[in-house]
């Protein structure tokens, strides 16, 4: 019998495309995989598949992750040399937080009542769940996380399409290189992993902070099926004192208090089938290289659940936790308020950091990984009305949006209901006039322009006509300079939203018109500048017709032959680390790249191979099996 190792190696092969150079690997692969990506014309269609089984909307309550709780030790401690200044940024929390498998109810009635296998986050009393428990983390307030992998060992899982192999990445934390969670540092059943998270803006510049992240399944080849088995949570970051986002609505901006009215909503389409004798199952389709789209909605792994809000403001972190699907958010109440029964969004950050001013909107735009804070204003609702998040934007394939819109009365537009209930004291939230401006572009740093196009070969997902190899380093950066990366869609059908780790970028300009970020356009089609805008007077306001998020973004959406240019800066750390489609299907099939921060002077422009005769896997700087890790699987010993 194969060993667990030799199964590690072929999982690799038949994902494979990291482990052979490029041109073979297109070569061998072609006949193979030709069938997988079809012509830029002809995405593969996914309706006709059977439907999963009916779950009835609003009957599943909304699931709240709970708040991480820090421990007093870790066992053995962690190692300060593994670390990139770790002495400078010595931990004050210290969290352990287990990976494990188990039944999670997506729905209580019918085939769905007795639970799915999935898999989730463990830690300290808490039930496993999906999404895992929520960080509430600090600026100034260093932490070490110590991940333990507690699923079972390969062939031993009951999510068997997924990989027990794991690398947590920390979506856009500033992050040295062995905390990210890059795709090979991955550590098996029974293994840990330490993530030190400093938890200090890039550059120690205050404009560079950020605010809503998350964490999620990053291993080589296999995010797509981890992170759809339930790998993903969310990491909050408030600022460090009694200014700004201090998590408490009695201070700074006043925001909605976290956890009781701050609340994280991860949205994800699953595919679900009836087992007979094991009720409803998540289905992953391991063939489909286009995207997969599910057909039951989710919200925090509920399916169109319900959640009772008090008659008062609210903020909500959207996140688009994919694989695939792109979103766009509108609200529908069940009775006219302030004249509308379609309420606006106040959208408050565009992915993970604050807009200069909170922009309202009617729609929210979300690719995949991508996150919009709002604040929701219940107080003008009464006791028993609903207000309905839906998702308008039509999808039936993995190329993107088709270009239709659904309906307010079309079943599959349902995300969740909000149910209004009375207040139980008082609402001292307020919503800011301005938050933090962007940070500044300095076209001085700009050290080297380079140009990514994303595309396809042989079947195959590709940047610049090569498949991920993590034994090939594709950019070499020199620490603290600056670059212009130019982003191309290369195909004319598909839609690839593209996120590059460690620190948000800047977007200079879309399509080849210079990107205004102070510029508005109201559902009149008025144009105007956020100043002009907040000048009016309140009732005048009209809201925007869609929010695609601000100029800072750690995702680009490159909607079909699109072009954006961005820029961004690299300061404090070194160590590779990847840019990829976030569409997680196309990043497994291989469109993904890794770039280093290097020293000053040593960047390089041309790919090359990892010097040291380019292991697959890198000595690892902490991964020592724990013994008895109590989840009964142990790993192997
Ligand atoms: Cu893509």
């Amino acid at each position: 019998m194969a060993t667990r190792r030799d199964l590690l190696k072929l999982g690799l092969v038949a994902g494979g495309t990291g482990l052979l150079p490029p041109g073979r690997a297109a070569a061998q692969h072609k006949e193979f995989l030709k069938f997988l990506c079809p012509p830029d014309d002809r995405p593969r269609e996914l309706d006709g598949q059977p439907p999963s089984p009916p779950a009835r909307p609003f009957v599943a309550e909304l699931f709240v992750p709970p708040v991480m709780q820090p421990v007093a030790s870790l066992s053995p401690p962690p190692d300060p040399s593994a670390h990139q200044r770790y002495e400078e940024f010595a931990p004050r929390k210290l969290y352990q937080i287990n990976e494990t498998e188990f039944l999670w109810q997506y729905h209580p009635e019918g085939p769905y009542a007795n639970g799915s296998w999935s898999w989730g986050f463990q830690s300290g009393g808490y039930e496993p769940s999906t999404p895992g428990p929520t960080y509430q983390a600090r600026y100034g307030e260093p932490v070490l996380v110590r991940r333990v992998n507690n699923l079972p060992t390969v062939g031993h899982s009951n999510v068997f399409w997924a990989l027990p192999s794991t690398t947590s990445h920390l979506h856009n934390g500033h992050t040295a290189s062995e905390s990210d969670g890059n795709p090979v540092d991955w550590i098996d059943s029974g293994e840990y992993w330490d993530h030190h998270y400093a938890n200090f803006p890039a550059g120690f510049d205050p404009l560079q902070k950020l605010t809503t992240l998350w964490y999620h399944d990053h291993r080589l080849d296999f995010t797509a099926s981890n992170v759809y088995a339930g790998l993903a949570g969310f990491y909050l970051l408030f600022d460090e004192d009694d200014a700004g986002d201090t998590g408490d609505e009695n201070t700074g901006w006043h925001l909605p208090s976290f956890p009781k009215y701050d609340i994280p909503l991860i949205l994800q389409d699953i595919k679900f089938a009836e087992i007979p004798g094991e009720g409803a199952q998540v289905v992953f389709d391991a063939w489909n290289t286009d995207g997969m789209l599910g057909d039951r909605m989710t919200v925090n792994r509920r399916i169109t659940p319900y959640f009772q809000v008090e008659a008062r403001k609210y903020r909500f972190r959207l996140l688009n936790g994919g694989p695939s699907r792109f979103y766009e958010l509108f609200l529908r109440s069940s009775r006219k308020v302030n004249g509308t029964d379609e309420p606006p969004f106040i959208a408050i950050t565009g992915d993970g950091n604050f807009l200069p001013q909170p922009v309202l909107t009617q729609g929210i735009f979300l690719g995949v990984g991508q996150r919009v804070d709002v604040i929701m204003d219940f107080s003008a609702y009464k006791p028993g009305d609903q207000i309905f998040l839906h998702n308008l934007l039509a999808q039936t394939n993995g190329a993107g949006p088709s270009g239709a819109r659904l309906r307010f009365s079309d079943p599959q537009s349902f995300l969740m209901r909000f149910d209004v209930v009375p207040a139980t004291g008082p609402d001292n939230s307020r919503i800011p006039d301005s938050f933090r401006p962007w940070p500044a572009v300095d076209l001085a740093d700009v050290k080297r322009h380079r140009t990514w196009t994303f595309d396809y070969e042989g079947g195959l997902w590709t940047i610049n006509n090569r498949v991920m190899d993590p034994n090939r380093i594709d950019a070499g950066i020199d620490q603290n300079s600056a670059e212009i990366w130019t982003l191309r869609n290369g195909g004319r059908n598909w839609s690839h939203p593209i996120h590059s780790h460690f620190v948000e970028f800047l977007l200079l300009a879309v399509n080849g018109k210079p990107y205004k970020p102070s510029h508005i356009q109201d559902v009149d089609d008025r144009e105007l500048t956020v100043v002009e805008y907040f000048q009016q007077a309140p009732e005048k306001r009209r809201p925007v017709r869609s929010f695609f998020g601000g100029k800072r973004r750690d995702i680009a959406i490159l909607l079909p032959g699109d072009e954006v240019k961005v820029y961004m800066r690299w300061p404090d750390f070194l160590g590779k680390y990847v840019m990829h489609c976030h569409n997680v299907v196309h990043e497994d099939h291989a469109m993904m790249i890794r770039w280093d921060i290097v020293e000053p002077g040593k960047g390089f422009d041309t790919p090359r191979d990892v010097p040291g005769g380019a292991p697959h896997v890198e000595v690892r700087p902490a991964a020592p099996t724990i013994e008895d890790s109590g989840s009964g699987n142990g790993g192997e010993k």
